[in-house]
């Protein structure tokens, strides 16, 4: 049977590029968006669905003959913060709907994106391995170590085929971040070709894992195409991209704009970011279904700068 999918928070970060990508490989008509609002430009079939609206969700499912399901839908760490029950209800809310269905027969594959925020200020923060300490102390945090426990026992308990990567930071030209404490890492490039200056939320020698939206899809994909034995692991999978602070962002940015200069004024994000890993073990995801990232540093500037219609000399 032709696979048809549906992915919840079409709308952004990783849904607007993400739903390129897959409609490349299924077809235009065989990969339906939804978020809460309408895209700004509708590339092929798309709904308007809450996450949290069990029985519009299931009616999208059924009206489609959906067998895949990307729920992408999530408060992500700074605006969870914000909003901690909204950041509780909304992130989990939308899972159980998802895994039910996957336990209800209607999709035959679910994924949902975990994050580095499952790990906490007592986990080791260099390498961190895929097992290990973790005590998150953010909401956002909190729901994606809760949601990977029960991925993990909808998998064991009821056979639910779900599949999961603990996204690190994620960078790229398409899309705006929305509402995390990475997202530096795209306003710098934004900011660096229109003003040459920017001023960083979070201090100097802030190193966290971070990763390039075309390595990040890729892994994505990868995944939920591997063979069911090999995707070992049904929480959810560490992978590993680059690890930089916002100095050497800075530096790598300097090679193309040499006038570029950073400030920073850290706000409420640097309590955060310090909470979490600097550098990720992606060993099991290597091993089981063979991932490998593409991109370092001087390359996603190189590209970043490149496609945001900089120079790139
Ligand atoms: C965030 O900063 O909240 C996200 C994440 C690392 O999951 N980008």
């Amino acid at each position: 049977m032709a696979e048809k999918i549906l992915i919840i928070g079409a709308n952004g970060q990783i849904g607007t590029e993400l739903s390129t990508e897959l409609r490349k490989i299924f077809g235009t008509n065989n990969v339906v968006t939804s978020d809460i609002k309408a895209p700004a430009q509708a590339e092929g079939p798309y709904e308007l669905l809450d996450v949290m609206d069990k029985e519009n969700m299931y009616a999208i499912i059924k009206k489609h003959g959906i067998t895949q399901v990307y729920l992408l839908a999530a408060l992500l760490s700074a605006t969870a913060e914000k909003n901690p029950k909204l950041g509780w209800d909304l992130n989990m809310q939308g899972l159980f709907n998802g895994l039910d269905a996957a336990k209800e027969g209607l999709i035959k594959k679910l994924y949902w994106p975990s994050s580095i925020a499952v790990f906490g200020p007592t986990t080791p923060r260099v390498s961190t391995p895929q097992y290990t300490v973790m005590e998150p102390n953010t909401i956002y945090g909190i729901s994606k170590q809760a949601g990977e426990r029960f991925c993990e026992y909808y998998h064991q308990k009821y056979g639910v085929d779900v599949r999961s990567l603990r996204y690190p930071g994620l960078i790229g030209y398409k899309s705006a971040p929305g509402g995390g404490t990475t997202d530096y890492a795209v306003h710098i490039y934004h900011e660096a070709l229109k003003s040459k200056t920017y001023e960083c939320f979070l201090k100097a020698g802030t190193v966290l894992p971070m990763m390039y939206m075309p390595d990040a899809l890729r892994a994505t994909i990868e995944l939920m195409e591997a063979p069911a034995e090999k995707v070992k692991i049904r929480s959810s999978y560490n992978i590993a991209g680059v690890s930089f602070d916002p100095e050497e962002i800075a530096a790598s940015i300097r090679k193309h704009i040499p006038e570029f200069t950073i400030s920073y004024k850290p706000d409420f994000r640097q309590a955060i970011a310090d909470s979490w890993p600097a550098s990720i073990d992606d060993t099991e995801a290597r091993n089981h279904w063979g991932w490998k990232p593409e991109f370092d540093l001087d390359n996603m500037t190189k590209d970043m700068l490149h496609h945001l219609g900089g120079q790139t000399s």
